[in-house]
């Protein structure tokens, strides 16, 4: 019987051992790096620390064996409950003199044909880069909300424009990367998506701005061609022009091989 679980590991381990060896670790380095991993743990940063090097990789992965729109990685800020929009997200008070863009496009199937009432959850920064529901108490029906589509498969929804994003550099992982590594912690603006209809493979993407700062340095390397979306601008909005085609759904037995 194949055992997964150990076939992983040891390979994961056999990596790990190849890297200490190649770039010959001393003792020191490696009780430095053995801390270090026990300070990230304690500061609750190990799946920030995952989604900054290794969740694209997974998502490639995945992506191999899709046939339809291609996934990017969910990141850290994804929320339950975000509220149903159908015109607009809502805007906080303090962003209602900033730039706005409009999120649309068409959710098709593996034919072509259009997806009514898929349900796409999207979220993205506020114009000071923050979250809500997640950061300086802004409660999370801000720039979020879950969008059904229309018949035709379309979805239009109004927002405002998010800006490059800071990952919290004040722990380990931002320590890691900017003090030891000499990179930084900035990810390109950004939106994310989750689409769900019944019947179909749901994907998580997100949407990048063509020029956008950060596309070609993302810290969280996430950013896929065909996720950078061109610069589309109508009576001064931006537009977010973002269409999905749906793989069908993978059988269990597909997916327990
Ligand atoms: C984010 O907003 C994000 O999208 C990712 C991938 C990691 C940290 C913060
Ligand atoms: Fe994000």
């Amino acid at each position: 019987m194949a055992n997964r679980a150990h076939d992983v590991t040891q390979a994961l381990i056999g990596a790990v051992r190849g890297v200490l060896k190649e770039h010959r670790v001393t003792f020191d380095e490696f009780r430095t790096g053995s801390a270090f991993l026990m300070k990230t743990a304690e500061a609750n940063e190990i799946m920030l620390m995952v989604d900054v090097f290794l969740s694209t990789t997974i998502v490639d992965v995945e992506n191999e064996n899709r046939k339809g729109s291609s996934a990017s990685i969910q990141g850290p800020y994804f929320l339950e409950g975000a509220p149903v929009v159908t015109d607009a997200l809502a805007i906080m008070d303090d962003d209602k003199a900033s730039p706005r863009m409009i999120m649309r496009g068409k959710i098709t199937d593996h034919n072509g044909d259009p997806v009514s009432n898929a349900v796409i959850d999207v979220w993205h920064s506020t114009a000071g880069g923050l979250y809500s529901g997640i950061h300086d108490n802004i409660p999370l029906e801000y720039y979020r909300g879950k969008i059904h589509t229309k018949d035709d498969g379309s979805y239009n929804v109004e927002s405002i424009l998010p800006v490059p994003y800071q990952i919290p550099n004040t722990g380990p992982t931002g320590e890691l990367l900017e003090k030891h590594m000499g990179l930084h912690s900035w990810r390109p603006a950004h939106i994310h998506y989750w689409v769900q209809a019944d019947g179909h493979r749901d994907i998580i993407s997100q949407a990048y701005f063509e020029g956008g700062e950060y596309v070609d340095g993302d810290c969280c390397e996430g950013v896929g061609d065909d996720h950078i979306l061109p610069e589309i601008v109508e009576n001064g909005v931006r537009i977010m022009e973002y269409d999905f085609q749906l793989d069908q759904v993978v059988s269990t037995v597909q997916a327990a091989e």
